[in-house]
């Protein structure tokens, strides 16, 4: 028989929740009360139980989805189940006393799953501190918890990129591993064909908590008691700050950064920003320095492929990537967030102010989904809207480089023996000194200050 796992009802008012991880594959065995997918509401993150056992025949979410409260997310064959059920059965009736036995056990769990329930959600509120073991993650969880996605190519940084329900492991050592707060990825497998068991699981925790696994980097620095000097309050950090201080850190203490600074004569640009900018309006876009920045940034990342590459420390190998991606960090509510424009190359500037506009848009208010926060190659910080002389922005792992962007401003510059009003835009490009050297973070940096000053040097 086919069972249809739909979407219950999970508190007044909810009609939907997004699918954070789908945590089974087709083909798997699960038993009654397995977790299929977490899931997160407005209200809570939570594990959708399967109400049966058997085998998992369809998926019908993907990650990220919104699904509707009562839509069928999986279909479980249960035939095999049953056929074991009937099994026990056939050999009850040969024996009076089993019968007796199980009958009245079954039926009553056969009735309480039937009514499906808000109790079966283990309903965890977001913010509830977790109590791992260990501070390892799977890394590719979706933005809406995990969202170095909000540090956006971050959330790619696992360093297998494998999804969880890819590695040879049952849905319950996956879940151990969820519970205990392990990345199952990262686990060597002991059983045949390097099946991961439930003791594999315990053991790499147990290493991780004795300090034999490297669980990234952890702040126990002891604090002062503030209020000693005066009134304090305490306010629990969000998912997105979680995650922001989280890779920050792990970014910053991995790569050894370097930074190169240099200014762009933007005074063309910005008549030329002027003269268009109606035209790009018409399309219902503005054109902004940032979008005129994610062009030609993608053209120099196409001349300068390091700068669009991974490094793959654990097999000593560089990976160029033939497509460019690059991530616009957005500044919202919530904090930080760094959507991913696509084929930024292959798009023309009215193209890219729309989609900047939309996606950062949907950052703001709220409306952004996991996979438009990740598979960045290069990401772009603009904080001139806002003001500043220069900063220095960490790069993303597993991006090897950023580009910041600060105010423009009207400077005296001396050309041809005269200083002139010019409008100079300070630009930063943080690096990871691993891959790229300090002459081509010049390099780079001063081709795209050039072809900001004169757009024709992208045609050589
Ligand atoms: N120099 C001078 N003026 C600038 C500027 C710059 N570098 N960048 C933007 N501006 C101006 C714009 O022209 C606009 O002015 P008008 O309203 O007069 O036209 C104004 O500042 C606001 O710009 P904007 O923010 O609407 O548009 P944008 O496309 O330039 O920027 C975005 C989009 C998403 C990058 C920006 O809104 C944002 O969120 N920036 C913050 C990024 C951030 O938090 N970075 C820190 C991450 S740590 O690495």
């Amino acid at each position: 028989m086919i069972k249809e796992i739909k979407l219950p009802e999970i508190a007044d008012n909810v009609t939907t929740a997004v699918v954070l991880e789908i945590l089974v594959s087709a083909g798997d065995k699960v038993e009654k009360d397995d977790s299929l997918a977490e899931m997160e509401s407005d209200k809570a993150t939570f594990e959708l139980p399967s109400d049966v056992s058997g085998t998992v025949k369809e998926i019908k979410v993907s990650t990220g989805d919104e699904v509707k409260v009562g839509q069928v997310m999986f279909t479980i064959d249960t035939s095999a189940a049953e056929g074991a059920e009937e099994g026990k059965e056939t050999k009850s009736e040969t024996g009076k006393q089993d019968v007796k036995k199980e009958e009245p056990q079954s039926t009553g769990e056969e009735a309480e799953a039937e009514e499906k329930p808000r109790e079966e959600i283990r309903e965890k509120p977001s913010q509830e501190p977790e109590s791992r073991p260990a501070r390892e993650e799977p890394e590719s969880r979706p933005a809406r918890e995990e969202p170095s996605a909000a540090a956006g190519p971050g959330a790619d940084d696992a360093t297998t990129g494998t999804p969880a329900t890819e590695v040879p492991a049952s849905p319950a050592v996956r879940r151990l591993a969820r519970e205990i707060g392990v990345d199952v990825r990262k686990v060597p497998g002991s059983g045949p064909h390097s099946r991961i068991t439930a003791e594999d699981i315990k053991a790499y925790a147990k290493k991780l908590l004795e300090g034999g696994v490297k669980a990234g980097p952890a702040d126990d620095y002891e604090l002062p008691d503030f209020s000693k000097w005066g009134p304090v309050r305490r306010e629990k950090m969000d998912n997105i700050r979680k995650i922001t201080a989280k890779t920050m850190a792990e970014s910053w203490q991995s790569i050894p950064h370097v930074f190169q600074f240099d200014k762009a004569d933007v005074t063309g640009l910005e008549e030329f920003r002027k003269k268009y900018s109606k035209l790009v309006e018409k399309q219902g876009a503005k054109l902004t320095v940032t979008a005129i920045l994610l062009k030609l940034t993608a053209e120099a990342l196409r001349k300068f492929p390091r700068f669009n590459a991974s490094l793959d420390m654990r097999n000593e190998e560089i990976i160029y990537k033939d497509y460019v991606n690059i991530g616009v960090a957005v500044d919202t509510e919530r904090g930080l967030l760094v959507p991913v424009v696509r084929d930024a190359d292959k798009k023309s500037i009215t193209e890219l102010s729309l989609e900047l506009n939309e996606l950062a848009e949907k950052a703001r208010k709220k409306k952004i989904m996991p996979d438009e926060l990740q598979g960045g190659n290069f990401a772009i910080s603009n904080l001139g809207g806002i003001g500043g002389t220069n900063f220095t922005p960490i790069v993303y792992r597993p991006n090897v480089a950023i580009l910041g962007v600060s105010r423009s401003q009207t400077e005296p510059v001396f050309i041809d023996g005269e200083f002139k009003p010019r409008t100079m835009l300070p630009l930063s490009l943080s690096y990871d000194h691993r891959i790229i050297d300090g002459a081509d973070g010049a390099r780079f940096l001063r081709w795209l200050c050039e072809a900001l000053e004169n757009p024709l040097v992208t045609m050589f």
